[in-house]
């Protein structure tokens, strides 16, 4: 690979929309930097650095107070980036690991230490070279007390992936609502398939993210200001407010071709949520739950 790749917007734009006090961006990763942390040999893509000092300008620009830093494909199972990133935050950032499934128990407790409360399972082909699901369900057994397990897949896999969800004992948090077609309508066969998934357990959570990945009219550019999202991801919200999660997705990987404004990005809350009470839950309870109560 050659060329490091810039997928974040320069100048975000500042968001009219304030959040509550105390809101949470729940879905961000750091990159680097390379120097102090390679990125892994197996990366699908090699990004410029996106370290701690830039994501926490971003959250302040925002209007955010903490963050849950996920980590991202392009580090593999090596988390220092993310555990620094933590580190540095004051106690404003906890994290979501990506680990060898063979982990020892000492180090799911140091990761523990270290502000982690969940670890990623990645489904998807184009990010990771496998899955493997008999070695996830044995370490999404051995997890510390209170921890989550965080699930990436595209819609075309949900069925698939359903007897092996079902096994995991501890609660799950679908990325990007496991990347449903939004132009289908909230009444579409994707929405649907995951609201059934929903239904089938009462602690899944989902992330109502990703309006640049799922309705990629605008991104930044004006014009169609993210409708079918809105459309499709508002009664969700509505039906399931105490499962539900925000984040920006910062710094927005392989997004280069199409990079968001991150303050247009927080103006979709009001339309997804458009109640304090809504919103309230959405940037601050829920997160709190799942993240901070330890
Ligand atoms: C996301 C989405 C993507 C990438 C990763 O770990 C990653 O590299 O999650 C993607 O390319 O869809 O949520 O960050």
């Amino acid at each position: 690979m050659t060329g490091r790749i810039v997928s974040w917007h320069a100048s975000p734009s500042k968001p009219r929309y304030r959040p509550p006090a105390g809101a949470i961006d729940a879905h961000c990763h750091v990159f680097g930097p390379q120097a102090q942390f390679p990125f892994s040999a197996k990366a699908k893509y090699l990004p410029e650095d996106a370290g701690a000092d830039m994501l926490f300008a971003l959250r302040d620009h925002l209007g955010f107070d903490r963050n849950v830093i996920v980590q991202a494909s392009c580090h593999g199972t090596d988390n220092a980036a993310t555990l620094h990133a933590i580190a540095r935050s004051q106690g404003r950032a906890r994290g979501v690991a990506v680990v060898d499934p063979a982990i020892s128990e000492a180090e799911l407790h140091a990761l523990h230490a270290g502000g982690i409360r969940g670890i990623r399972f990645n489904f998807l082909k184009r990010l990771v070279d496998d899955a493997p699901k008999d070695k996830f369900l044995d370490v999404a057994a051995r997890l510390p007390a209170g921890w989550h397990v965080v699930i990436y897949f595209e819609a075309d896999i949900l069925e698939e992936l359903r007897g092996f969800m079902d096994a995991i004992r501890v609660p799950l948090v679908i990325d990007h609502m496991g990347r449903p077609d939004v132009a289908q309508g909230p009444g579409g066969p994707d929405m649907a398939a995951f609201r059934a998934l929903l239904n089938s357990r009462d602690d899944i959570w989902f992330k109502a993210t990703c309006p640049d990945r799922l309705d990629p009219a605008r991104n930044g550019k004006g014009g169609d200001p993210w409708n079918a999202f809105a459309d499709a991801v508002a009664p969700l919200v509505a039906d399931y407010p105490d499962r539900v999660l925000w984040g920006t997705d910062w710094p927005h990987p392989n997004m280069q071709d199409a990079i968001p404004d991150d303050g247009h990005l927080v103006d979709m809350i009001p339309r997804i949520a458009p109640t304090a009470d809504l919103q309230h839950r959405m940037l601050v309870a829920n997160p709190m739950a799942l993240y901070w109560t330890d």
